[in-house]
């Protein structure tokens, strides 16, 4: 007699709207490839394009190569163009390319020249710029490298508000990070207002819509969630920011992961219902890939939690919009392939 197969047991998937690529994610990786379509391989990529190995290193199969300064760039690849990533750069970086005679294409989000654009006004108008963000990371050192040294303060945390002496007799103005916590900002803004209640804020909003609308949706999801998995790398800001929005709006526990295979499923325990949402630069293909993980294991039904419709579309630099894409690569540029 055949052996009788336990049923598989029943689990919701709550299913976050919007999640993965935001308009600024799109561009870049479709920066890169039109650029390896019109100009051949290698295409130079100055730090990972966006946070993401998949995308990484799809774009290396295609011929990018990764590096962190330009100096990395050999002499005999000098004609090939190098592309500046999505998190932006500091200005000695294109400066430095034009010394070096180097072909540069600035796949800077758009939202984060805006903060830069915003940063430069406040110095323009004589203040000192604080800087709400976290060391080291690459948009910050893009931020900062906007105006000369010592004329920007960081401020990572309410107790770095607290802490903050800057420099006297001069007004302040601030801007912060595109993918932070937007609940955290608000608590670090608040006692920085409360310290400096002349201090002028941006003319817009630095965390941008993808940032703010994935956190909404996983707030939405979060509670009664025995779990949520969050699609993104551990260097990746904004998706770290969903693990802390989900454990905070009420899921009984948070965890990034990378891909399928990265799932404890020996820690999972007894779960009914899954969240499951994407940081900005996780493509939907892994995110599927994890549907069909748990498919494998429970009986799956997948519920949508949708906050808002995104429509933002962000142009590519004119130099590249006379190349056509196959559908195989606006599969890989969408995320779904
Ligand atoms: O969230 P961060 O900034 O670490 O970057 P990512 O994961 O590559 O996502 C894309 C955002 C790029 C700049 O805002
Ligand atoms: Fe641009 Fe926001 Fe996407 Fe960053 S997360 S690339 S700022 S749209």
């Amino acid at each position: 007699m055949a052996a009788q197969q336990t049923p598989k047991k029943k689990l919701t998937v709550r299913l976050c709207g919007p999640r993965g690529f935001c308009a600024g994610v799109d561009r870049a990786i479709q920066i890169v490839v039109l650029a390896l379509k019109k100009y051949g391989a290698p295409v130079y990529v100055r730090h990972e394009i966006v946070h993401n190995r998949y995308v990484v290193e799809g774009l290396q199969e295609r011929g990018a190569v990764f590096i962190e300064e330009l100096d990395e760039i050999p002499p005999e690849h000098r004609e090939c163009p190098v592309v500046f990533s999505a998190h932006g750069v500091p200005k000695s970086v294109p400066a430095d390319a034009v010394a070096r005679n180097l072909f540069y294409l600035d796949a800077t989000c758009p939202l984060v020249s805006k903060v830069h654009k915003q940063a430069m006004r406040h110095h323009r108008l004589g203040r000192h710029v604080l800087l709400i963000g976290h060391e080291g990371h690459p948009e910050v050192i893009g931020t900062m490298g906007q105006l000369p040294e010592g004329t920007v303060t960081l401020v990572e945390n309410v107790e770095g508000a607290l802490a903050l002496t800057p420099p006297t007799g001069v007004e302040l103005g601030f801007v912060s990070q595109t993918t932070l916590s937007v609940e955290d900002t608000a608590d670090i803004l608040k006692a920085l207002e409360h310290r400096f209640p002349q201090m002028h804020a941006p003319a817009a909003e630095s965390i941008c819509y993808a940032t703010t609308n994935r956190q909404e949706a996983v707030k939405m999801a979060a509670p009664g969630a025995d779990l949520f998995l969050i699609v993104g790398a551990p260097n990746s800001s904004n998706s770290r920011r969903l693990v802390e929005v989900a454990e905070r709006a009420g899921a009984k526990h948070s965890l990034l992961v990378q891909r399928a295979s990265e799932i404890p499923w020996g820690e999972i325990g007894e779960i009914g219902v899954l969240g499951l949402s994407a940081g900005a630069s996780a493509p939907e293909i892994i995110v599927n890939e994890i549907i069909d993980a748990f498919a494998e294991r429970y009986d799956v039904s997948v519920e949508l939690a949708v906050t808002a419709e995104e429509t933002e579309n962000f142009p590519v630099m004119r130099a590249l919009r006379d190349v056509e894409l196959t559908n195989a690569d606006m599969a890989f540029v969408n995320g779904s392939a």
